[in-house]
């Protein structure tokens, strides 16, 4: 097993004291950092991303993977200049007026972190207004809204509704998701997709601003 793969496996194993010295180990050892972070940081959550989204991985192993993810890219991070790491995209996400469940959305982040997405979470409880001012100061390519309850989903076509009447609609794709929502909701309040999980929100995203 090559250095890269065996970093891979470390993450998928959420073994977070593990990266820490392998990836030292090939900082060390000379190693290209943007490999570092591709072929085995990166390459470890994609995996975990295919099994938790094929079921067999659960919410806490993948938190955990995303750790130990985190644990070598804090090393690896100051090796390398922003010009140097290309990012996947810009969301801004937040869980909707409210709504005060956060778990999942943590765990999209998280995943697309992992993927190399830029993301500035709002937090919960995010009315219209604030994912408007948002898109303004941050110019994101994708907005991600996360709903729990019934009673707060219909918040999402409120802030789709405040981004046309701002004229941002079309700078921005919206993508939703939390266990009420549906794709045929999405389709009608005019987002631009939704996911079920957070391994699909970020194949989702990868091809929304394709
Ligand atoms: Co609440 N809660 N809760 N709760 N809670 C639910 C959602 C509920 C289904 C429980 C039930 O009754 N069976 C129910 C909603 C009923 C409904 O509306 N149909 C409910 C209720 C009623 C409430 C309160 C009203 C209870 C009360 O006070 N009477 C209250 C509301 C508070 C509020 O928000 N204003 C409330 C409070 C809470 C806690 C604070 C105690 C806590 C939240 C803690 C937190 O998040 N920090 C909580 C929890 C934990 C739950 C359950 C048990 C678990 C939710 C969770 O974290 N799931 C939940 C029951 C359940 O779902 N089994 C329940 C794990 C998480 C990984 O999954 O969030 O679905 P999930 O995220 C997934 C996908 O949905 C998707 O990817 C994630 C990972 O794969 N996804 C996205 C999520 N966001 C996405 C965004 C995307 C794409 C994909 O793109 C942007």
């Amino acid at each position: 097993m090559s250095d890269f793969e065996s970093l891979a496996q470390i993450v998928i194993n959420g073994d977070f004291v593990g990266v820490k010295s392998q990836t030292q180990k090939m900082i060390d050892s000379g190693l290209d950092p943007i490999e570092i972070i591709n072929q085995g940081l990166m390459a470890g959550m994609n995996v975990v991303g295919v099994r938790f989204k094929a079921g067999d991985m659960y919410v806490p192993e993948v938190m955990m993977s995303a750790r130990a993810m985190s644990t070598g890219i804090e090393l690896v991070k100051p090796l390398i200049t922003d010009k140097d790491m290309p990012t996947a995209g810009k969301m801004v996400i937040g869980t909707v007026k409210g709504d005060l469940h956060d778990i999942g959305k943590k765990l999209v982040v998280m995943m697309m972190e992992s993927a190399g997405f830029e993301i500035i979470d709002l937090g919960v409880d995010i009315d219209p207004a604030t994912f408007v001012k948002a898109v303004k100061e941050h110019n994101p390519q994708i907005i991600g809204m996360s709903a729990l309850l019934t009673t707060t989903m219909l918040s999402m076509r409120d802030t789709i509704e405040a981004l046309k009447k701002e004229g941002l609609r079309e700078s921005v794709k919206v993508i939703i998701g939390g266990a009420p929502i549906t794709q045929a909701f999405a389709v009608q309040i005019g987002a631009d997709g939704y996911a079920p999980d957070a391994a699909t929100a970020t194949d989702l995203c990868r091809r929304v601003i394709a």
